[in-house]
């Protein structure tokens, strides 16, 4: 591509605000490989460190609000950033400060709600919940939990494919910036062979709620660690490549899966390893 530097072009920019995992599968790391592995500028401000590897959560350390809110502020302030995608916050403290700075930001916010690890480790606490609804939820575009967030979201149990997804629905309700929700169906009826995953999203002119649906096999493997991370920020990418919905979440389920395929049979660690993104 030529450049022209009398004219440049501006790039439109993703700013992924999560935790950092050292091992490399989760959190930031696995947010900034999906980026580049798309093909988009992406950026990054830390809420919190981690200590783990393939094996789990060991610990995690937030970084002081002042500071999260320094980084983020530095970034928006500067670069042109188009895309919020947010993955775990770890405080109610730390969620106050994204939810304020998100006040004034006029672009997409892709929210997946980090609340516990694969390995059922606490990212963050139960009671935090509501502090994330009220706060970033409440100013996010899109959402997209996995089954057990939606369950501790929505106080529904959503025990079949059908409660997930009226759970869903309501959402749309509750949070009126909402403008589409993915359910991933990795958990909905684990014994099938096939893996279903929902999109809802609110129709333009009339908002009536829409659903596809993206089904693809189920790869039955322990490297899947970050997937939800990696989900995410690819259909923040994809998003912003497409300027649609419905593409993006066609695309992210695609990206995903063929990831998932293409660890399944690398070994990594001893635990359950990450996705292969640079691959
Ligand atoms: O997968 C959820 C997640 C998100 N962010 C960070 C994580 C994890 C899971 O371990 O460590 C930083």
């Amino acid at each position: 591509m030529e450049i022209n530097s009398k004219h440049p072009e501006k790039v439109e920019t993703v700013l992924s605000i999560a935790g950092s995992d050292p091992s490399g599968g989760a959190g930031i790391q696995a947010d900034l490989k999906t980026f580049v592995s798309i093909g988009v500028y992406g950026a990054a401000a830390i809420t919190c460190l981690t200590a783990q590897n393939t094996r789990g959560v060991s610990a995690y350390l937030p970084v002081d609000p002042y500071f999260v809110r320094k980084q983020v502020e530095l970034v928006l302030q500067d670069l042109f950033v188009t895309h919020i995608k947010i993955g775990m916050t770890g405080t109610e403290e730390i969620i106050k400060v994204i939810g304020d700075l998100l006040a004034d930001f006029k672009g997409e916010v892709i929210c997946d709600p980090v609340i516990r690890a694969s390995d059922g480790h606490a990212l963050l606490e139960k009671e935090s919940v509501v502090c994330l609804c009220d706060h970033i939820i409440n100013r996010a575009t899109v959402l997209t939990p996995n089954l057990a967030e939606l369950r501790i979201i929505t106080g529904k149990a959503c025990t079949d494919p059908n409660e997930a997804v009226q759970a869903g629905i309501a959402l749309f309700d509750r949070f009126k910036g909402l403008r589409a929700v993915v359910i991933k169906g990795g958990h909905l009826e684990e014994e099938t062979e096939t893996v279903t995953d929902h999109l809802l999203a609110r129709e333009g002119e009339s908002g009536n709620i829409i659903t596809k649906t993206a089904s693809h096999k189920r790869v039955r493997t322990e490297n899947t660690h970050g997937t939800g991370c990696t989900f995410a920020s690819a259909f923040a990418a994809f998003h912003m490549l497409k300027g649609e919905y419905e593409q993006a979440f066609l695309n992210a389920v695609n990206f995903v899966d063929r990831l998932v395929n293409k660890s399944a049979s690398l070994k990594f660690g001893t635990g359950c390893g990450p996705l292969a993104h640079h691959l």
